[in-house]
């Protein structure tokens, strides 16, 4: 389960009592990443109706640069799909293509307002979609009287929290590092340093000495830390991750605010210039699991992944260092 972060500015628990009941509020995608040059399977969720009415239509637009769409029919519900001239000629295995679907219909269901379902789709995005990006796709929801759109797209450097109705958004990552006889892509390869057990590298960046501290028992979250190095010569950012074991992931920032000390989640991730070394540590910035399902124990590693917005994503296995662990201890 992977997550981009909350932007509330928010102390931290405040943040995390706002989450069950704010967190799908409006439609959106359940990974809202996809990989450039790559198929994308795009679980829409819709979670209510419109102003208490069933749902009784879906339509999706796909955006321009997502080729190759197919649908996946539901039970109880029509399927349309309307295709087209694309703005552009697209090459897939070879091919030339140049029309497609741009909308998608699912029509004749009754999806009541008390009631939650994910409407679902399969797209190959396009490197003309640029990583780092968002790409939005309009939705439409009909009901017997009214109807919901989510449609609102943000201008350039508006956040879209700041819309009413925000088109639900994809963040496009660069292609995945090649891999099964398809070539090499240099630089790119997620390969462990054998030697530490503790170094990975992902496109430009070095991450170093992931770690945790083991939890109490009844405790539902912890905090990780690491070195992260920019050795390339365009800036990076944390945006993601996930964590085996914690149902959520955030990246927080602790500051001394007065003479208490705060934590509130990283509105647009954790930048890392290039050359940059950030180290995420106790009293700064870290990443937070949220919502354990278990302790962490010590000795025992826990696996996870980043989500870097050039780089893309990478696994990494944090070592579980003693309760109360100070910084100098992620050393061996
Ligand atoms: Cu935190």
């Amino acid at each position: 389960m992977s997550k981009t972060f909350a932007r509330h500015a928010a102390p931290f628990i405040l943040l995390v009592a706002l989450l069950p009941s704010g967190a799908f509020a409006h439609a959106s995608f359940e990974t809202a990443e996809a990989r450039q040059n790559s198929y994308f399977k795009a679980v829409l969720r819709v979670p209510h109706g419109c102003n208490g009415e069933a749902t009784n239509l879906v339509r999706i637009t796909v955006p321009e640069g997502m080729i190759a769409v197919k649908p996946m029919p539901k039970a109880g519900w029509k399927l349309e799909t309307k295709s087209g001239d694309l703005a552009r000629t697209y090459s897939l295995h070879g091919k030339d293509v140049k029309n497609g679907v741009k909308e998608i219909v699912w029509s004749g269901g009754a999806l009541r307002d008390e009631h939650y379902d994910e409407f679902v789709f399969q797209a190959r995005v396009t490197d003309t979609l640029p990583a780092g990006e968002k790409v939005f796709v309009p939705v439409v929801q009909e009901c017997a009287n009214g109807q919901a759109s989510w449609t609102d797209i943000p201008a350039k450097g508006q956040d879209s929290h700041a819309l009413k109705a925000p088109a639900p958004g994809i963040t496009i990552l660069a292609q995945a590092p090649a891999s099964g006889g398809h070539g090499h892509a240099h630089g790119h390869g997620q390969v462990p340093n054998q030697e530490s057990g503790a170094e990975y590298r992902v496109g430009n960046l070095l991450i170093k000495t992931p770690w945790t501290r083991a939890t109490p028992g009844g405790a539902k979250v912890g905090a990780g830390f690491m070195s992260i190095t920019n050795t390339g010569s365009e800036a990076d950012r944390l945006i993601g991750g996930s964590a085996e074991i914690a149902g959520t992931f955030e990246l927080h920032e602790m500051k001394t605010e007065g003479t208490v000390m705060r934590m509130r989640a990283l509105e647009k991730g954790l930048e890392i210039k290039p050359g940059e070394t950030i180290e995420l540590k106790p009293g700064g910035y870290h990443v937070m699991f949220l919502d354990l399902k278990k302790p962490f124990a010590e000795g025992r590693p826990v696996k996870g992944q980043l989500i870097f917005e050039k780089a893309g994503k990478i696994e990494i296995e944090y070592r579980v260092a003693p309760r109360g662990a100070a910084p100098g201890s992620s050393h061996h």
